[in-house]
């Protein structure tokens, strides 16, 4: 039997090797990556709070695109509001990243005049920022805020409440966008999946948060990052109509939903934004876990620069499906992941956007013919 190890224990050589690392630093900049995440935001912050506990003045710098649980951005340099220090910097730890293509340019050239350099991640990646000790990455990880978790672990850390909520929100969201938490409407708890279940340092690094945090806690988290429990009366009515707007193709593999371009509803909730997006994601998960003969379902939407579709695939076709649609619609650009992907055009010319998106439907028909 395979055994996979999630956010494996970090042996105290290791631990102790990033904390002196760390200790001997004047300053030390937190860096996260680009569109920053929970799982980057809750890491740097839970790492602030060991510097700050040993006296080591540090900042994190991300650039606000989400304002996480908590979030305070006293603590933090804004790139969407604030430039970057003309100084060099002493000490930088990335987290939840390890290569330049994840951050700005200007980022890169400041990580580059760092007289030291750390990372801690759990991605992998081409070329690397550093090829050194200094670099910590456990691919198993499905977080990058459960390996923090290992690191106070290994260090035999009396982490307080505060910072357990921070890593446990970290997790959840990546573990979320992993699919082994689903989030639903009906219960205000995540719902575990059986490749969760089966890996056990997920499973214990989760459960011990969840038997460290009192209830009440752990639901601030979940009611933060699942807006399924927080719809107003115009979204869920958007949503609840969702299924009965689907359309299939030739031989019902393919749904799809069409928001055109003047929609009064999408317009009136905003466009396309974080709790719209979060509807339609889950209109396409839970239509595909509903539907057996489904494979893929996809919402076609406008947002403020042009026509965009978004795509959940149960059998990891979207990448095939998206090269397929380039056979005959070759200025289609859209990538992602086997599971999951997008595309987008910038026009938002409504005669445009419907043959844009009829030579799609098309082409994905052909993909499942
Ligand atoms: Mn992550």
């Amino acid at each position: 039997m395979e055994v996979s190890f999630q956010a494996r224990p970090i042996s105290l050589k290791t631990a102790e090797y990033t904390k002196s690392q760390l200790l001997k630093s004047k300053f030390v900049d937190i860096i996260c990556h680009s569109s920053s995440d929970e799982d980057t935001i809750a890491s740097a912050r839970a790492m602030k709070w060991f510097l700050d506990k040993n006296k080591v003045p540090s900042r994190i710098i991300s650039d606000g695109g989400v304002k996480s649980f908590q979030y305070k951005s006293g603590d933090t340099l804004d790139l969407s509001e604030q430039s970057l220090p003309s100084t060099s910097p002493d000490t930088v730890l990335c987290v939840d990243f390890s290569e330049y293509s994840r951050v700005s340019s200007s980022l890169k050239s400041y990580i580059e005049k760092a007289k030291n350099l750390l990372c801690i991640d759990h991605h992998k990646g081409a070329n690397p920022i550093l090829n050194n000790q200094n670099i910590y990455v456990d691919l198993s990880a499905k977080s990058c805020s459960g390996i923090i978790l290992r690191l106070f672990e290994a260090l035999k850390l009396n982490v307080p409440m505060s910072v357990k909520r921070t890593l446990y929100c970290g997790m959840t969201d990546d573990l979320r966008k992993n699919k082994y938490l689903t989030f639903s409407d009906k219960s205000l708890y995540p719902i575990k999946s059986k490749d969760f279940m089966a890996d056990e340092n997920t499973k214990y690094l989760y459960t011990k948060m969840e038997k460290e945090l009192p209830q009440n806690e752990q639901e601030k988290v979940v009611k933060h990052l699942n807006l399924l429990t927080s719809l107003t009366k115009e979204e869920k009515v958007f949503k609840d109509d969702l299924p009965r707007r689907i359309k299939y193709n030739s031989n019902g593999k393919f749904g799809y939903v069409i928001i055109p371009i003047n929609d009064k509803q999408w317009i009136s909730l905003g466009g396309d934004n974080k709790r719209t997006s979060a509807i339609i994601s889950n209109f396409r998960i839970s239509t595909l876990a509903n539907n057996p003969k489904v494979d893929s379902v996809a919402v076609f939407y406008p947002n403020s620069t042009g026509y965009r579709i978004s795509i959940h695939s149960k059998g990891d076709n979207v990448l095939k499906m998206f090269e397929h649609v380039r056979k005959s619609f070759p200025e289609f650009s859209g990538g992602g992941h086997p599971e999951r992907g997008g595309g987008g055009n910038f026009t938002l010319d409504p005669q445009k956007s419907i043959s844009w998106t009829n030579a799609i439907i098309k082409g994905i028909d052909d993909f499942y013919k």
